[in-house]
């Protein structure tokens, strides 16, 4: 089994701009925490992640369930995005033929490709829909997540739809950088060339959390360990964990999850170059 190289050695290897500057953060900060930040109100929004900032390597984002969304909200979220050192992940969840991706992507109210770092998509229009979206973001340096699998009960994104959605990442390396998933791909034998070949897809993943099991619309929970050092995964992507309750956001609370988190994802993470 060849060595686990480290998120540095990683950066330094990989050819997309926007996989590269992510591992770079996680080096540089010692965090492979994502925080999740679905609140309703902008003020609730830029508190979290001011508060969150300095112990995530990214910001995930639903720009769109944000009740109050003007455009100065960017702006504050990318001036925050420099004072904290993350990057920026709108989890839109694309999913339809190419033209219209490219839309959504490009234009509306949101404009998510002019600030997002990294966006994803399901895969199930098939590869039009990695060709669509690239042709806005890669001029920009963006990436792209596949959905390979998803953390609900339930889902039915396994079997054949994990293993085709590794074949469209696969020959679109070029823009798509990594897997919404539940651990590695080369873990379950569906990159037949895994270790010849020179590619390297990020894992991040949702479905994190140190309290819960899960909640009670079909989101389950695992540890950081079991997700980093276990099932081999490169982020940890937190939303309810850290922030607690959206309608009152207790600043010390979440400070300290957060701690807790960044803390717990790197151990595991340790341990697991140290094998
Ligand atoms: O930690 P939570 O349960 O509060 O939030 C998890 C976040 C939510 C979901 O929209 C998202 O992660 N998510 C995704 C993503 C990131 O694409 C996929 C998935 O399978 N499960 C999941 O929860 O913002």
């Amino acid at each position: 089994k060849p060595a686990i190289l480290s998120y540095g050695e990683r950066a330094r290897l990989h050819k997309s701009p926007a996989a590269k500057a992510l591992l770079e953060v996680i080096e540089r900060k010692k965090s492979n925490l994502c925080v999740s930040v679905d609140v309703t109100k902008q003020a609730d929004f830029l508190k979290v992640i001011d508060v969150v900032g300095p112990y995530a390597c990214l910001i995930k984002t639903h720009v769109d369930i944000i009740e109050d969304f003007d455009p100065s909200l960017i702006k504050n979220l990318q001036d925050l995005s420099v004072k904290h050192d993350f990057l920026i992940f709108e989890d839109r969840k694309f999913a339809d033929i190419g033209n219209t991706v490219a839309l959504q992507y490009s234009s509306g109210v949101h404009k998510i490709a002019s600030w997002s770092h990294i966006t994803n998509a399901h895969p199930v229009p098939g590869p039009s829909i990695i060709t669509g979206l690239a042709s806005v973001g890669k001029p920009l340096g963006r990436g792209l997540l596949l959905l390979a699998e998803m953390s609900t009960k339930g889902s039915l994104a396994t079997g054949s739809y994990t293993e085709e959605a590794v074949r469209m990442a696969r020959a679109h390396d070029d823009f798509v950088i990594g897997f919404i998933a539940q651990r590695r791909m080369e873990d379950v034998g569906l990159l037949e060339n895994a270790g010849e070949s020179e590619e390297d897809f990020l894992i991040l993943t949702p479905g994190v959390g140190l309290d819960s099991k899960g909640d009670s619309m079909g989101q389950q929970y695992r540890t950081p360990e079991q997700v980093v050092l276990e099932s081999g995964c490169d982020v940890i992507i937190v939303g309810r964990g850290i922030y607690g309750k959206s309608d009152n956001v207790d600043v010390q609370a979440v400070q300290s999850q957060a701690e807790r988190y960044r803390t717990a994802g790197w151990e595991a993470y340790q341990k697991r170059i140290s094998h």
